[in-house]
């Protein structure tokens, strides 16, 4: 028995991205073409009752790849495990690894904390006095969202949205624009505008962002969640101009995909 590799906090996550061969694949009959799509199916039915464990599968937007996975577990060794099943299921020569990212679940140590809210905005901006019904009553909306959002960064449920988008970032270590000797303060307060910025877009983005500090080769990973593209146009831009990523931000690749179930997704990659 192997000891299991989970993060004393948060899950493992691993996106996946693969191109498929159709040479190879156009040389299957008919009745191992079925195989394979049944081995994949049941492979992604097994990932999906393991506890804690959630798999996301889309078709890529753009020849960068052709299918895509976002697996979330806890245990690496899980994961590793599922990684390579999933390469080898349509048949050891189908799925040829794109890219790929691994990163875990983290709380950020810039979240907003009770005391900040409500010094800068029940006191500071909304006027309110301590005590009060009024006052009271947004402290415990405040609590709630804070609880839901803290859960989800570490333990996140991701819903079936259509379009998935993901993209690894750092953050600028350079002259000048080195975040990394800002003091805590500074980075707080620039932190604070950029989550000002992406609030407005609740409902509408879902955002998760992974820490990959020493796992690969950005420090986060970045994967929004829409239904409308435009509104990932919009949150990348408009963040584009915030000080946070204006002056300190660093991007990688872009990719665009779109969940699908299985069946669908066998159709839309000819197989
Ligand atoms: O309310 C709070 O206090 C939490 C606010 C918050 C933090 C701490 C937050 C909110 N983010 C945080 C951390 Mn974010 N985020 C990105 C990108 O393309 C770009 O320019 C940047 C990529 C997007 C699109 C995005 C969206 N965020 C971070 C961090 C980690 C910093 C660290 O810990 O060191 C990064 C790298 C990062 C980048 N952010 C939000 C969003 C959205 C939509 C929100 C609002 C979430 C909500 O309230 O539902």
């Amino acid at each position: 028995e192997i000891t299991p590799v989970v993060p004393r906090e948060g899950w493992h996550v691993l996106h996946l991205y693969y191109h498929v061969d159709q040479a190879q694949w156009a040389l299957f009959s008919d009745e191992e073409k079925r195989q394979a799509k049944t081995r994949l199916t049941e492979l992604v039915q097994e990932i999906r009752a393991t506890p804690d464990t959630h798999l996301l599968i889309f078709s890529v937007v753009t020849p960068k790849a052709d299918l895509g996975f976002m697996l979330l577990t806890p245990d690496l060794h899980v994961a590793n495990q599922y990684e390579k099943q999933l390469t080898l299921s349509l048949g050891p020569e189908i799925l040829s690894p794109a890219y790929s990212y691994l990163s875990q679940t983290e709380s950020s140590e810039y979240t907003t904390t009770r005391e900040q809210y409500i010094a800068d905005t029940l006191i500071g901006e909304k006027g309110m006095t301590e005590g009060t019904p009024e006052f009271e009553a947004s402290l415990k909306e405040f609590d709630d969202r804070m609880a839901h959002y803290l859960k989800h960064r570490l333990y996140p449920v991701l819903p079936d949205w259509p379009v998935l988008c993901f993209y690894p970032m750092s953050k600028r270590r350079s002259g000048n624009d080195n975040w990394y000797s800002l003091s805590f303060e500074e980075r707080r307060q620039l932190m604070a505008g950029h989550a000002r910025v992406g609030r407005a877009y609740s409902g509408r983005i879902l955002q998760l962002i992974t820490g990959s500090t020493g796992l690969d080769e950005h420090e986060w990973g970045v994967t929004l969640l829409a239904k409308d593209t435009i509104d990932i146009k919009a949150i990348v831009y408009e963040m584009r101009f915030d000080e946070v990523s204006a002056r300190y931000a660093e991007f990688g690749d872009f990719y665009i995909g779109m969940q699908l179930p299985l069946d669908i997704l066998f159709r839309r990659l000819c197989l």
